[in-house]
């Protein structure tokens, strides 16, 4: 029998994630799709988790990693940005890295840019040399002008960042951009990439306790096989063993394929995992190659 859990350990492993804005949907079926369902509390802070030992925690995006730093919460869903943000105020503050990225999830893409106004020619960073920066990411911008070497200053806000050139407030913005849209409606022209971001599972550097570490394990292989089938299709055909080099060769991004003999004839079945798009066109590739009775089914579960 293994021992009792110390006083204080927990057995069920929190997540958190964020209650309301544009990662909280996607984060739920992510890890709806991984079989988790809860219960929700009357305040809604909270749901506990019913088939697996898995509770939600519904916060405030900004709050996820200093909760996984303080060991409130194991695992968080996050944007990378949020994560880099106030790992680079760590750094900056001489602490060490604390909460790390564990999974980049694939969805809540967008990309932290310097943006000028329209009306600027935009020769480079040196140009910002004595400026002003308006931006809610701080820390990141710092990094990045000290990469470039620009003295610039740098106006934090919270919200509303896009408007601050038209308001006088700075000459230049870095902010968040997924379609642009928000730029342009201010006039201003996206001109460098600061990061590259979407949402992240984010956890601890260091390791969980043993009954959790075994919980996030079972959780993360079954993120990775949702992530993985995402856009993967098992792809079954027929193929005479001549042609199947000219065949193999135009799978999409498959796995090693499965083949059987079909009896009393040169032909094998062969079934594929691919991980690319089966097109249309790639299929009628394969008819020619010496592929026949193509079948695309979609894959709905895949355990590594
Ligand atoms: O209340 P809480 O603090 O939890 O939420 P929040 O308001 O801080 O965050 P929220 O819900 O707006 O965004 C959560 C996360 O979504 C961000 O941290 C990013 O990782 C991700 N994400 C993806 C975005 C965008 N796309 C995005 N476009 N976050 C913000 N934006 C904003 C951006 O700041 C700008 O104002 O959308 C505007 C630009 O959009 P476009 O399409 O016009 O370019
Ligand atoms: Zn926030």
């Amino acid at each position: 029998m293994s021992p009792p859990p110390a006083p204080g350990v927990r057995e069920r492993l929190r997540i958190a994630i964020q209650k309301n804005g544009r990662l909280s949907e996607p984060a739920r079926a992510l890890l709806g799709s991984c079989g988790l369902s809860w219960r929700e509390s009357p305040d809604k802070l909270f749901c506990y988790g019913d088939n697996a030992p898995v509770d939600l925690l519904l916060v405030r995006d900004d709050d996820i990693p200093g909760l996984i730093d303080s060991g409130l919460c194991d695992l968080g869903i996050v944007g990378r940005n949020v994560l880099q943000e106030q790992a680079s105020e760590r750094r900056r503050a001489g602490r060490g890295a604390n909460v790390r990225e564990w999974r980049a999830l694939g969805f809540g893409g967008c990309r932290l840019a310097l943006a000028v106004p329209q009306d600027w020619a935009w020769q480079g960073p040196a140009q910002l040399q004595g400026r002003r920066i308006a931006t809610s990411y701080p820390a990141l911008t710092r990094d990045w002008l000290d990469a470039q070497g620009v003295q610039a200053e740098v106006v934090v806000l919270s919200g509303s960042v896009e408007i601050a050139p038209r308001l006088g407030q700075a000459d230049v913005v870095c902010d968040l951009v997924s379609s642009g849209a928000t730029l342009a409606a201010n006039q201003l022209t996206p001109v460098c990439d600061l990061l590259q971001s979407e949402a992240v599972l984010a956890g601890p550097e260091a390791e969980l306790d043993p009954t959790l570490a075994e919980t996030a394990q079972m959780l993360l292989r079954r993120i990775d096989g949702v992530l993985r089938i995402r856009d993967s299709k098992l792809l079954m055909f027929q193929a005479p063993r001549a042609a199947l080099a000219d065949v193999l060769r135009l799978l999409p991004d498959a796995e090693p394929p499965t083949a059987y003999p079909v009896e009393g004839q040169d032909l094998l079945a062969m079934q594929a995992l691919c991980h690319g798009v089966v097109t249309w066109q790639r299929l009628e590739e394969l008819k020619r190659a010496g592929a026949r009775s193509l079948m695309v089914l979609p894959v709905e579960r895949m355990l590594a």
